[in-house]
């Protein structure tokens, strides 16, 4: 027997104010040049510019932040009751509040966040003052208000969260692990143990029925993948990438998914956007 899983919703972010740098904000338009059949594909969610105090160096933009993913948590929101996966392209990662908060407002759902970085900074760890580092904190119900308040108190359970493919944790980051418990798997140990055994682990650790898939194009070796803001040394390898999104669509209901931080202006040959194409096709079925 055939089971029809959930048709995708494509919604796209095109957004870059919860990161100091510029290029996010055209991630919709380079997709839609590179794929001109995706622009009757994919909603397009205009980002909302507040007043900012811009001598507000702890939180840049937080106002703006906190507009545009509340619209994104209002239309996932929608999404899912309509009866919708829905998929969520960016845009920087702090688009995922948005995202994940609608999600959470009706179900449970662990998270993995497939990420070069934590982003488990508060305002007060934060060396950069971007909320995209503070983004699964944030989800937890740490930091600033403007921004835990969106998901409405259902905040997500450390144990529902593994970071995985970290390579780039800062020190208050470390100490939020180790107070909160969230699991982590970071690139050394997916190195060490092969990826089919880390992804056991996941596994493992995740004991839920729906997960949420939120993938930093950051977490792929900057040599493949190139077109993010943050690169890091090291990480995935484009057939890993997929064989992670595989392994997750056959071990759990992927009931929702980000694909965020492709940044055009770094995006030398085109080979980002080509995973994000990849990973859409994937998910297509
Ligand atoms: N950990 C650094 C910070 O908080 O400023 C860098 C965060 C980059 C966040 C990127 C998107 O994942
Ligand atoms: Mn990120
Ligand atoms: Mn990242
Ligand atoms: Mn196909």
């Amino acid at each position: 027997i055939n089971v029809e899983r959930v048709p995708n919703f494509l919604m796209g972010v095109p957004f870059n104010l919860g990161a100091a740098y510029t290029g996010t904000e055209y991630a919709v338009d380079y997709l839609f040049g590179e794929y001109p059949e995706l622009k009757n594909q994919m909603e397009v969610i205009s980002p909302i510019h507040e007043e900012e105090d811009l001598l507000n160096t702890r939180t840049k933009f937080i106002n703006s932040v906190a507009a545009t993913t509340q619209a994104v948590a209002e239309r996932v929101r929608e999404v899912v009751e309509d009866g919708y996966r829905p998929i969520v392209v960016g845009g920087d990662h702090s688009i995922a509040l948005g995202s994940i908060s609608g999600v959470l407002s009706s179900k449970r759902t662990g998270v993995i966040w497939i990420d070069a970085h934590g982003d488990m900074n508060t305002p007060e760890t934060s060396p950069s003052g971007n909320t995209h580092g503070m983004v699964l904190s944030a989800l937890m119900g740490y930091g600033d208000s403007r921004l835990t308040t969106l998901n409405e108190g259902n905040f997500l359970d450390p144990k529902d969260v593994v970071v995985f493919g970290a390579r780039d944790l800062d020190p208050g980051e470390l100490k939020f692990i180790a107070e909160t418990g969230v699991n982590v798997i970071t690139w050394d140990e997916v190195s060490n143990l092969g990826l089919e055994a880390a992804l056991e682990r996941v596994k493992e650790l995740l004991k839920v029925e729906n997960l949420h898939i939120s993938f930093d194009l950051d977490s792929v070796d900057p040599e493949e993948a190139p077109g993010v803001s943050v690169p890091v040394k090291g990480g995935f390898k484009r057939e890993e990438v997929l064989e992670i999104f595989s392994t997750l669509e056959a071990a759990y209901e992927v009931t929702s998914v980000d694909i965020v931080e492709l940044n055009p202006l770094a995006d030398r040959e085109g080979k980002s956007v080509e995973v994000v194409k990849a990973l859409l096709h994937l998910l297509e079925g």
